[in-house]
């Protein structure tokens, strides 16, 4: 209860802030997208985690104005390295299964055009448990988001009930193996066999293939090997303030 009123706050005090990570492509070694995470700067707790307060933004409903936060300020972030002639890679923002409702097209594209960004600048990961609840009604609403232009990535991939023939229905550009199976990389047989299933699937379904956590030159080559198209981690970069990503994209990496 403490943390809904003081996330009420939080929206209201602009305690809140994004961070962006990288996403670096496997081949060309450069920067090719990134993803946008939340952080809360606490006036007394500090740095608060997503992974504490986001639960709670979900339970209480709140992900609807804190996710309607996230996308204006990712659009707004956008908007300003436009015009300051940076040259933008598509910036990924998280959407929680509670904000898939009729109305998240009509909601996104007014946030679109309010700071005139191109629907092809901002991606969206969505989580595998919203494909487990997946009705007719949640593919028409990602059929509508594709047709506005945006992409789709499945995000935390592998860790849910996701089949290939499962994934066919969902219009899913890119799927993003979930941090867990990468860490076991390339000594954990398990997880070379998961990986593996992973990106042969993806390649199948023409998909895009992220990996994420990745923090060794080991793990890297390994997934080079596998043919993945991307990799995010701390290998390459934490998630870090726009300013720390724009001076990244400023010097060419
Ligand atoms: O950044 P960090 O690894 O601490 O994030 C922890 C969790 O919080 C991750 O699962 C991440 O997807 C989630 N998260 C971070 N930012 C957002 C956001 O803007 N919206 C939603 N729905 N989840 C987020
Ligand atoms: O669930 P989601 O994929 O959105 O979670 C992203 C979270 O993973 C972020 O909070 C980010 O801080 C964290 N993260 C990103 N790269 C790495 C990494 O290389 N190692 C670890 N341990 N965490 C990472
Ligand atoms: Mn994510
Ligand atoms: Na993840």
């Amino acid at each position: 209860l403490r943390i809904e009123s003081e996330l009420r706050q939080a929206l209201v005090n602009n305690e809140l802030q994004l961070y962006y990570q990288p996403k670096v492509s496997l081949r060309s070694g450069r920067i090719v997208g990134a993803e946008a995470l939340l952080r809360w700067r606490h006036p007394v707790r500090g740095l608060v985690s997503p992974g504490v307060f986001i639960p709670v933004a979900e339970e209480t409903g709140l992900i609807l104005e804190l996710g309607t936060w996230v996308l204006e300020e990712a659009c707004r972030q956008v908007r300003e390295w436009r015009d300051a002639n940076l040259i933008m890679p598509p910036i990924a923002v998280n959407l929680s299964a509670r904000q898939f409702d009729n109305e998240l097209p009509k909601r996104v594209a007014a946030v679109l055009e309010k700071h005139r960004v191109q629907p092809d600048q901002i991606n969206l990961e969505i989580t595998e448990s919203l494909l487990v609840r997946g009705t007719d009604k949640v593919i028409a609403i990602m059929n509508q988001l594709v047709a506005m232009g945006m992409a789709l990535a499945l995000d935390d991939f592998g860790t849910g009930y996701s089949s290939l023939a499962y994934l066919k229905k969902f219009p899913i550009s890119t799927l993003k193996i979930d941090r867990s199976f990468v860490i076991g990389l390339p000594y954990e047989e398990n997880d070379c066999a998961i990986a593996r299933a992973i990106v042969t699937m993806a390649q199948q379904l023409r998909q895009e293939i992220v990996a994420e956590g990745v923090e060794t030159a080991e793990q890297m080559a390994f997934l080079r090997e596998l043919g993945c198209d991307q990799l995010q981690g701390y290998l390459f970069s934490q998630p870090v303030p726009a300013a720390e990503f724009a001076a990244m994209l400023r010097e060419g990496k």
